[in-house]
């Protein structure tokens, strides 16, 4: 049997399918937020159809990259900030699949934050979490880009001195395609946010707010959260733009005056994928590039001919 034919079968599919033998008991301290995301997302893939096996997990480093421990599916536990390139390639490789790529706010918006940008603007066709804690969880509570100004951490003593990135807005102008916040205290909300991001055709940004009882002390555990969709005060329309950008906006600053919105800011249906682009220009084949390694008469010289003429 091939890697592939797995691929599209129609059965009834369980979340403990996704339950790993080795180590099937998180880790994470009690009260973690992690665990909201590794519920959510069991709970997620059985709703979009997908098996352990039609599923690829990338995640980078931090707490939140342990992740791929405690989810049975393909996997690539990355280095630090590299999710999204290993996310791309996999998917790019074998579209068949269902590519999800996680880590921090430090892996995603700091040292990884140019793929951020760069996977968003090309709109590559996966599902990104953020485990956003608003430190570094893994090395003891430093602080991240989405730190609050003023916020103390052993790194800035004083009190930050530097505004928050704004991880919603950032993705939009990038070029995303669905922006959402969830809640790990809103397991309901995240689970359909999951499902639609990987429902979803295009870059799909959750940025998931995962606290931290360990070493985020000042953080609320993000309640009271407001869903933006279901509340009678807020009223704009996702699939607009500047509407989108204004609630971004709003919702970045209520998060450090005590107000949690989360929900979706931003859903673009319309917007071709990075690998539905290329095709359009004749640069990727139809078959999954990934299966040519499966067939041993594959005339790799052949192919690479083509190509260049097809380029003179
Ligand atoms: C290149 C590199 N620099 C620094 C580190 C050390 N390091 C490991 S995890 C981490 C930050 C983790 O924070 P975040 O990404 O927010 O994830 P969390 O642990 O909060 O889930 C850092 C700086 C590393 N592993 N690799
Ligand atoms: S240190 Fe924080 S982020 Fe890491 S497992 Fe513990 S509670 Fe979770």
């Amino acid at each position: 049997m091939s890697a592939f034919s797995a691929i599209g079968e129609e059965r009834e599919i369980d979340r403990e399918e996704f339950t790993p033998g080795l180590e099937p008991q998180p880790t994470w301290c009690p009260g973690c937020g992690d665990f909201g995301v590794l519920k959510a997302l069991k709970q997620a893939l059985p709703e979009v159809g997908r098996t352990p096996d039609e599923t690829m997990l990338v995640t980078g480093i931090g707490c939140s990259g342990k992740l791929n421990s405690y989810l049975d599916s393909y996997g690539f536990h990355t280095i630090h900030g590299r999710s999204l390139p290993v996310a791309r390639a996999a998917k790019l490789a074998n579209p068949g699949l269902e590519v999800i790529a996680a880590g921090g706010d430090g892996d995603g918006y700091g040292i990884g934050g140019n793929h951020f940008m760069h996977t968003a603007r090309e709109n590559h066709d996966m599902t990104y979490i953020v485990f956003n804690n608003e430190i570094f969880g893994l090395t003891k509570g430093q602080t991240s880009p989405t730190s609050p100004k003023g916020h103390k951490s052993k790194t800035q003593p004083h009190g930050s001195a530097k505004e928050p990135l704004r991880p919603l807005s950032l993705s939009l102008t990038s070029g995303a395609s669905y922006v959402a916040r969830t809640a790990a205290v809103n397991p309901n909300q995240a689970k359909e946010i999951l499902t639609e991001a990987m429902n979803h055709d295009g870059f799909a940004h959750v940025d998931f707010l995962t606290q931290c009882p360990t070493w985020n002390k000042d953080a609320r555990q993000y309640v009271p959260y407001i869903d933006v969709q279901d509340s009678d005060d807020y009223d704009f329309d996702p699939t607009d733009r500047r509407e989108a950008a204004e609630m971004m906006h709003e919702t970045e600053d209520a998060l450090h005056e005590g107000k949690v919105l989360t929900g979706r800011f931003y859903v673009d249906e319309d917007r071709p994928s990075y690998q539905q682009e290329k095709q359009r220009i004749g640069e990727m084949p139809d078959e999954p590039l990934a299966e040519r390694y499966f067939d041993g008469d594959y005339e790799w010289e052949r192919s690479y001919d083509m190509f260049l003429d097809k380029h003179k």
